[in-house]
């Protein structure tokens, strides 16, 4: 093959590389310009935007958001064990009911396992869900419990979506609103508008 069409295999494996070249350059430089790395502003972060960049930018934690509340720290563990050896999972939960809310940390030893897990598994799908994987700042206590009002993350309680994995419990405290929360999925905030 190479003697016969030997130019047009050389060319075609040479565009092939550049292809492969620009694209790392890409990724390269799009992981040294910290306001690249994620668009997510932690509003808890204890320091200046400078630190926070450069938290960004060395930390070895990765965040996964748009997880099935059922997804379980095993499978975790098998997905993202792919892109490197896992120092430790922590499990976002719900601060009210002690569950799984959609969120986790994964903690790796190396920065480059950390970035491949932002390159290559974001966006996989995991129990029928896109997960979402981004740079995080580096894990600190307190950190796994969701933020919302009602416990769970905040996001949930905007999503004007039907998410079947949202269970929405009733409002016994407002019994004329009961029959907007037996039906769960969408944002709790967004319902009580
Ligand atoms: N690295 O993208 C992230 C990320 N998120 C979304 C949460 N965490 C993240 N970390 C990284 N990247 O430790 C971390 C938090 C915390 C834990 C739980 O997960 O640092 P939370 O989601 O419950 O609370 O966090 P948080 O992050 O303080 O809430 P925030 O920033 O207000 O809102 C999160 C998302 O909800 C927003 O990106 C937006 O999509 C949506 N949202 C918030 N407010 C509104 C609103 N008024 N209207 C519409 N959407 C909204």
């Amino acid at each position: 093959l190479s003697s016969i069409n030997g130019r047009s295999i050389s060319v075609k494996l040479l565009n092939c590389l550049k292809c492969f070249s620009v694209e790392t350059v890409s990724m390269a430089s799009l992981f040294k310009d910290p306001m690249k790395l994620s668009a997510y502003r932690d509003r808890r972060f204890p320091g200046s935007q400078e630190e926070f960049e450069h938290a960004l930018q060395t930390s070895t934690t990765v965040y996964i958001g748009n997880m099935s509340f059922y997804t379980t720290e095993e499978q975790l563990y098998e997905l993202f064990f792919r892109a490197g050896e896992i120092k430790k999972i922590i499990m976002g939960l719900d601060k009210n009911t002690k569950t799984p809310c959609g969120f986790c940390f994964v903690i790796y030893y190396s920065r480059d396992d950390a970035e491949d897990a932002v390159k290559y598994i974001s966006g996989t799908i995991l129990d029928d869900r896109p997960i979402r994987v981004d740079f995080d700042w580096g894990f600190q206590e307190g950190r796994q419990w969701g933020r919302g009002r009602s416990g769970g993350q905040v996001r949930d309680e905007y999503r004007t979506d039907y998410d079947p994995d949202i269970l929405v419990e009733m409002d016994v405290k407002n019994l004329s609103l009961i029959l907007i929360f037996v039906t769960g999925g969408y944002g709790k905030l967004v319902q009580r508008e």
